[in-house]
């Protein structure tokens, strides 16, 4: 079905071959947009094509920490695909929930290159078109780690925290231009998100969710949407969700 807030509308979508940006790029399919779905998966990005079976569905492997593969992405388009109207900055990660000085320094700078560097070099690549066309709404995917500390949440939440900082940095930057900005900011959530931060380990990820009702990607896909649907002239800054049965500890007080 055709609506207005996708129909006729172009968008990007990092990270679409799981979770959040695959429900997204479903979403956006399904309501008439143009979708360009990007991952390092290659089986992944040709299952959903082949499932969706869409000339508005277009997929390109996309490696964010690899400033070539931003690089070749955008002159690969088509043009009926050019004029990105939506970028869906989502492609991230979570590795180890350590504690700091325990943690690999190499999962650090994983989390760093993907949530935060790569995510910058999409925006910084997308964005002067969008302002040429003076049109455009840019979602990044944020957390509520981002706003809360926990333990082992060390480089993980600053990654967010840049993410949510960065957005509204954004805003200051784009006033009197047509663009959106929003930084969406979720709790937990079940996709491969705790596979990948366990490194593989199903049953620790699985006991992450044990017992709670927690958002499935697709509830994060509809408030996005939601955002999306608002009229032009409002823009949600920072958005931050929760399933009902996830809230806030006391703080953690050392009285030994
Ligand atoms: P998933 O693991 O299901 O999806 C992550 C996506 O990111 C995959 O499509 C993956 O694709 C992509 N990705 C990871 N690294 C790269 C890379 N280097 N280049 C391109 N794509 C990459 O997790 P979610 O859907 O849950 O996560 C999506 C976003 O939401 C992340 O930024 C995460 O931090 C955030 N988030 C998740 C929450 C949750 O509880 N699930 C809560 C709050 C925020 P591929 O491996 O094919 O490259
Ligand atoms: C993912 C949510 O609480 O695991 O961003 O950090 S949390």
């Amino acid at each position: 079905m055709s609506e207005a807030w996708a129909a006729g509308r172009i968008a990007l979508v990092t990270g679409a071959t799981s979770g959040f940006g695959e429900a997204m790029a479903r979403r956006l399919l399904a309501a008439g947009g143009h979708v360009i779905a990007t991952g390092r998966r290659a089986d992944r990005l040709a299952s959903l094509a082949e499932e969706l079976a869409s000339e508005r569905l277009l997929t390109r492997e996309l490696d964010v920490t690899s400033e070539a593969s931003i690089a070749a992405l955008l002159p690969s388009l088509p043009p009926a695909f050019e004029a990105i109207d939506i970028l869906y900055n989502n492609a991230g990660l979570a590795l180890g929930l350590g504690k700091a000085h325990e943690a690999n320094l190499g999962d650090w700078e994983t989390m760093i290159a993907t949530n935060v560097t790569g995510l910058v070099r999409m925006t910084r690549a997308v964005l002067p078109g969008m302002v040429a066309r003076d049109r455009g709404d840019v979602i990044n995917i944020s957390s509520v780690a981002a706003n809360y500390p926990y333990p082992g949440g060390n480089v993980y939440g600053a990654t967010k925290a840049f993410v949510r900082q960065f957005s509204l940095n954004l805003r200051a930057d784009l006033l009197g231009t047509k663009i959106r900005v929003t930084s969406i900011e979720p709790g937990m959530a079940d996709t491969e998100f705790s596979v990948v931060r366990f490194k593989g380990d199903q049953t620790a990820a699985d006991k992450v969710y044990a017992g709670v009702h927690a958002m499935s990607a697709d509830d994060v896909a509809l408030v996005c949407e939601s955002v999306l649907r608002l009229p032009a002239h409002i823009n949600v800054n920072t958005l931050e969700i929760m399933p009902v049965q996830q809230a806030f500890g006391p703080f953690a007080v050392d009285r030994g």
